[in-house]
C-alpha cells in the first residue's frame, strides 16, 4: 500500500572480505545482470543504481585462521563497513531507500548503525527483520572461524569485538530485532541468543507454527507511519536446493512458498525503509539461478501479489 512512487538507491559493496570464502564480491553484478533494476522497475520503484562502492581489495582467503585472538581481514571489514554506512547515510538524507548489495553479511554493521542514526533523527522506531540461517552472534572469542560474517548481531547489540564495537553506534536494542530462519547456530552463539533476549524464530518454529503466524508474531508492532523497517536479507536463508548461490548454505531452509509469503508480509506492512541483500555468491551458483530467485522474492518485497488484495 504505497501511494508514491518508491525510490531505491542501489548500492554496491563488492566485498568478501567479513565471509569464509571469495566469491560474494561479484554479488552486486551478477543481480544486475539478473535483471534487478528492471525487476524494481516492473513494481513501479525508480530505481537509481549509484553503482559499486570501492574499497581495499579483497585478498585470496585463507583458512584456517592465524590464531584464536584472530579476526580475518579486520582493517578491509571495518573499511569497507565505512563506506557504506556514508553511502546508506547519504541515500536516507535524499529520501531514497538503500538497497544494499552485498557483498557478505558483515556489511550490515554499515548499514544498520547509519540506519539506526536516521531513525533517530527522524523520531522513528527502527524494527530489523534478520533472515538467515545462521544467527551471526559470535564474538571473537567463541567464533569457530575467526570469520567476521558470523559476528555483526553480536556487534550491533553492542557485545562483539572490541575492534568492531566503534560501528555500532548507537547499539539496537534486542527488542528491535527479530530472526528468522535459525538452523545453523553454534553453542555459545545459542546461549547468547538466550541471555541477550534476541527474539529468534528456528526453523522448527516456522514448521511448528508455519511462516504466516511467525511472520504475524514478527510483523506485530511493524506499523506504518511511525516504524522503519529493515530486513536483513542474508541469501543462505533459503534453502540450498533453491538457492545454492551462496558461501555457507543449510539445509532444511523455507520452502519457495514460505520465503515468498515472508516477503509478501514484510510488504504488506508498508514500512520497508531500507535493505541489506547479502552472501549472494555466482561463483558457486547454476546459471545465476539464485540471483533470479531473489529478484522474483524482491518484487513481491516492492509489492508484487497475484490478486488484487482487499486492504488489511
Ligand atoms: N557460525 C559460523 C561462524 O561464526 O563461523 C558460521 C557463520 C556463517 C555466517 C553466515 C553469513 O551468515
Ligand atoms: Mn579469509
Ligand atoms: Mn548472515
Ligand atoms: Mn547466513
Amino acid at each position: 500500500p504505497i501511494d508514491q512512487p518508491q525510490r531505491v538507491r542501489l548500492i554496491g559493496a563488492p566485498c568478501d572480505a567479513g565471509a569464509a570464502r571469495a566469491g560474494a564480491r561479484l554479488g552486486p553484478d551478477a543481480l544486475r545482470i539478473a535483471g534487478l533494476a528492471d525487476a524494481l522497475a516492473a513494481q513501479g520503484v525508480a530505481v537509481q543504481d549509484g553503482g559499486n562502492l570501492r574499497g581495499p581489495a579483497s585478498a585470496v582467503h585463507r583458512q584456517p585462521r592465524p590464531d584464536r585472538s584472530g579476526l580475518h581481514h579486520l582493517d578491509a571489514c571495518v573499511r569497507w563497513c565505512g563506506l557504506v554506512h556514508e553511502a546508506v547515510a547519504q541515500a536516507l538524507a535524499g529520501g531514497s531507500l538503500p538497497l544494499l548489495l552485498g557483498g557478505d553479511h558483515h556489511l550490515a554493521m554499515g548499514s544498520i548503525p547509519a540506519v539506526a542514526q536516521h531513525c533517530a533523527r527522524q523520531g522513528k522506531t527502527l524494527r530489523v527483520v534478520w533472515l538467515d540461517a545462521h544467527a551471526d552472534c559470535n564474538d571473537a572469542r567463541s567464533s569457530p572461524s575467526g570469520n567476521i560474517h558470523g559476528m555483526p548481531v553480536s556487534v550491533l547489540l553492542g557485545h562483539g569485538p572490541q575492534a568492531l564495537q566503534a560501528l555500532a553506534r548507537p547499539p539496537l536494542p534486542a527488542t528491535a530485532l527479530r530472526q528468522v530462519g535459525l538452523r545453523s547456530v553454534d553453542a555459545a552463539e545459542k546461549a547468547r541468543i538466550a541471555r541477550f533476549g534476541i527474539e529468534a524464530y528456528d526453523m522448527r518454529a516456522i514448521d511448528e507454527l508455519g511462516m504466516p503466524e511467525v511472520m504475524r508474531r514478527v510483523l506485530r508492532d511493524v506499523h506504518a507511519p511511525d516504524v522503519h523497517l529493515h530486513l536483513s536479507f542474508d541469501v543462505d536463508f533459503l534453502d540450498p536446493e533453491l538457492a545454492p548461490g551462496t558461501g555457507t548454505t543449510a539445509r532444511g531452509g523455507p520452502t519457495y512458498r514460505e520465503a515468498q509469503l515472508c516477503m509478501e508480509m514484510l510488504a504488506d506492512t508498508g514500512c520497508l525503509g531500507s535493505m541489506d541483500l547479502v552472501e549472494l555468491n555466482p561463483v558457486l551458483d547454476v546459471r545465476n539461478q539464485t540471483a533470479e530467485l531473489v529478484l522474483d522474492l524482491l518484487q513481491s518485497l516492492f509489492g508484487k501479489s497475484t490478486l488484487v488484495r482487499a486492504a488489511s
